[in-house]
């Protein structure tokens, strides 16, 4: 280092020093350098470090035994997303379409009105055959009665009981719940495509049974 940071105090001192000996200088200058000029110099001290050199290249691996395999790292981002699966199997097929199913809820509406409005016709029918005569449909209200209309029928006869306005529930063609009844066991059944009138059977029991069959009427005659 020293040469080089010495040297502008060097010249310095060259110059300062010329003022004494300015007329031996320039006479020198005719046939010498200015580095023959001047009086001898000793060193000055030496100047600050420079700067850290470039760094240097990386040394070759050490020879000492290997170090032990360190803990796993630490887990690492999500992978991108795969490409989309093959298409799925082939469904199966649908129901029909919502046309055709009411289509089909309408037909069935359509038919059991019609079933309804040939009972409703028989019945009125019926109604209509004893009011003719003044009198209503024969509606027992106990044994003593169902006994009575039994011995008048002699044989299968129609009472003026229906379930027609409400599937299940009877009641007078002339209107409210029933008062009495003599079932016979297992009925009524509502069997087929329905039953809404009322027989009295030879042996005095009742069965529901579709309105358009064909049986004897009783009509009662108020008192
Ligand atoms: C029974 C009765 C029905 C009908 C049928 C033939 O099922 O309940 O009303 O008479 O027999
Ligand atoms: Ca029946």
């Amino acid at each position: 280092m020293f040469p080089f940071s010495a040297l502008p105090v060097l010249l310095l001192w060259v110059v300062t020093a010329s003022g004494s000996g300015t007329t031996a200088c320039e006479d020198a200058q005719k046939t010498c350098s200015v580095i023959t000029c001047g009086i001898p110099v000793t060193n000055g001290t030496p100047g600050r470090d420079g700067r850290d050199g470039a760094k240097g290249e990386k040394g070759e691996p050490g020879q000492g035994p290997r170090g032990l395999q360190g803990p796993p790292g630490k887990l690492g981002p999500p992978g991108n997303t795969g490409v989309p699966g093959p298409p799925g199997a082939k469904g199966q097929k649908g129901d029909r379409g919502d046309s055709s199913v009411a289509e089909s809820k309408l037909a069935n509406l359509e038919q059991e009105l019609r079933t309804l409005k040939s009972e409703l016709d028989h019945i009125k029918k019926l109604k209509a055959l004893c009011a003719g005569l003044r009198a209503f449909v024969a509606t027992p209200k106990n044994a003593e009665e169902n006994k009575a209309i039994q011995n008048v029928a002699n044989g299968v006869a129609f009472l003026g009981i229906t379930d027609e306005r409400t599937e299940g529930k009877f009641e007078y063609v002339t209107g409210g719940r029933l008062a009495y009844s003599n079932w016979k066991s297992n009925e009524p059944n509502n069997h087929g495509s329905g039953e809404d009138c009322v027989v009295l059977l030879q042996d005095g029991l009742w069965n529901d049974i579709t309105c358009s069959s064909s049986f004897t009427a009783v009509c009662e005659f108020p008192a």
